[in-house]
């Protein structure tokens, strides 16, 4: 066996240890950042907290000294800072281990801090400076174990000189994994530094936006469209608790300057259109129900919100749709591709080219700054986020993202209902038990809802007012109940007279069918 080389000692292995640790955390909560938020970041959380807490004479003193370069004055400066505390890091885990450790998890402590403080965080901000307080810890170890014994620890407690026993030999081993790891840092610092770049222009852009009014607003909502009841849905989804169903590993950032659709294919005339465009045609507000073909029997993979946008209509208009062409292939900026039938768009339902949800503009992760809704059609087969290409085309000549993995070219949404409240396997008094649900059968509607106990005869349920045929619809069911375990089951009647399959089907290829069921005890 040859041994490893022994190189000399340079006496700052630990310390290089320490910042090597430090730095590569930094850039791992840089990168675990990203699909949380610019301000998740542990570096810039602590910097904005800094800033945000500095007293207004130093804040000016600063200002005065350095100018409009202040912030980049303060960021040099925590760099120092954070170079010597981790430095010191490195040699005090050398000396008296785990001191080091623990000054890293301390780091670590203050990003949390600093980073479920911000405005608007939640508590997914801590987790990059939790991950990087454990990549800063591991890779101080991982480095410092390559040091060798550290045979002065003893001596070192006796005579608190520093010795130059206190200096193992240094191996290749070390400088090789020191480099390796500072390399891959840096690389990944650049990249989690440039993605939190474009997120953070792109909340600035939507932060700045003002949506115009809508030509055609949605009619008022009126009161008897929700049930009062606790458990039960309200008939708005929230922006915040609205499912989010796509494939982006990161949310793709498009600010409205960057955004263009290009038109083409079986057109009259290409044409691309730029954000001012679009801002440009008539804008109509309607209130529709989203569902997800992965949507199990009783699954929440669906919501209800006021979209605003141009028809879609009006804008294939533009272009001129030729005969013959029966699919709009579109692509989002991260390559995702959805084929909706040109039908579904021209047949005078409300498809929007969306800008607006429920009167803010499009989250970021809901398809910023221009997304589909189509009413009717599954998300997989219309709601096309962050959208910036159409296809006029032919579905015997293209297919679709979810068509090519065995999902049905066509996505109609299936009729549903389902319960809200109360919760499946409580236990209630006997009597009175007010059971809630809701029921939805896009552009048909819904006419009626029935509840069974303990497969018994179909009871009809009161419905709530009816918004539009192209929104749920709540219900609710008094329902006697009597002692003992029940299974009560519900099913909806559309308008056309047709009642909801109760057969079983799982979600592929065309979504899932079947009756959604509650299990109770009644004491
Ligand atoms: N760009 C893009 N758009 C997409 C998807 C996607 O993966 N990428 N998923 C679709 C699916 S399957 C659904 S159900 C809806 C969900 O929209 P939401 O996340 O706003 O609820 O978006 C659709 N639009
Ligand atoms: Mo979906």
């Amino acid at each position: 066996m040859t041994s490893i080389p022994k190189l000399r000692t340079p006496s700052i292995a630990p310390e290089v240890s320490g910042v090597v640790a430090v730095g590569a955390a930094l850039a791992v909560g840089e990168l675990a950042a990203v699909p949380v938020s610019p301000d998740a970041s542990p570096y810039f959380a602590v910097g904005s907290t800094v800033v945000d807490s500095t007293p207004e004479a130093v804040r000016e003193w600063a200002i005065e000294t350095f100018g409009t370069s202040d912030k980049v004055a303060l960021y040099v400066g925590m760099g120092v800072i954070i170079a010597l505390l981790a430095a010191a890091s490195g040699y005090l885990e050398r000396r008296r281990p785990p001191l080091g450790s623990v000054i890293i998890a301390v780091f670590g402590v203050l990003g949390v801090l600093a980073a479920v403080n911000r405005p608007g965080a939640s508590w997914t901000y801590a987790i990059p400076s939790i991950i990087a307080g454990v990549v800063g810890v591991v890779v101080l170890r991982i480095l410092l174990a390559q040091l060798g014994p550290n045979r002065s620890r003893e001596a070192a407690v006796v005579d608190d000189e520093p010795e130059p026993a206190a200096r193992a030999p240094l191996s290749r081993r070390f400088v090789l994994t020191a480099a390796g790891i500072a390399a891959a840092a840096v690389a990944v610092g650049v990249v989690g530094r440039r993605m939190l770049a474009d997120t953070a222009d792109t909340v600035a852009d939507r932060a700045r936006l003002l949506l115009p009014k809508p030509a055609v607003p949605a009619p008022p909502i009126p009161p008897g469209a929700e049930l009062d009841l606790s458990g039960a849905t309200p008939f708005v989804t929230d922006n915040a608790d609205f499912y989010r169903i796509d494939t982006a590993l990161q949310v793709p950032t498009l600010t409205t300057s960057e955004w263009r659709l290009r038109i083409h294919g079986d057109v009259d005339k290409e044409v691309t259109l730029s954000w001012d465009d679009l801002l440009a045609m008539p804008m109509t507000e309607r209130v529709v129900t989203l569902a997800c073909v992965s949507n199990d029997v009783g699954g929440d993979l669906v919501g209800n919100a006021s979209w605003l946008g141009v028809p879609m209509r009006a804008v294939l208009d533009l272009a001129g749709v030729r005969p013959g062409a029966d699919m709009l292939l579109s692509t989002s900026v991260d390559g995702w591709t959805c084929g909706t039938p040109i039908s579904a768009l021209t047949d005078g339902r409300d498809a929007l080219l969306a800008v607006g949800m429920n009167g803010s503009p499009l989250p970021i992760e809901h398809g910023y700054p221009v997304r589909q809704v189509v009413p009717g059609l599954y998300g997989y087969v219309s709601a096309t986020k962050w959208v910036v290409d159409w296809e006029i085309t032919r579905f015997s000549d293209a297919k679709a993202y979810w068509t090519t993995r065995g999902w049905s070219a066509l996505g109609p949404i299936k009729m549903a209902s389902r319960f809200d409240r109360p919760a499946d396997g409580t236990e209630h008094p006997a009597g009175e038990v007010i059971i809630a649900g809701t029921a939805w059968a896009q552009h048909t509607g819904i006419e009626r809802v029935e509840v069974r106990v303990d497969q018994g005869p179909w009871q009809p349920a009161e419905l709530t007012t009816e918004y539009s045929i192209d929104t749920w619809r709540q219900w609710r069911f008094p329902w006697q109940a009597t002692k003992g375990e029940h299974t009560l089951e519900c099913r909806a009647i559309d308008k056309l007279g047709r009642p909801q399959i109760e057969r079983y089907q799982s979600p592929a290829p065309d979504g899932a069918s079947g009756l959604d069921d509650r299990g109770y005890t009644i004491t």
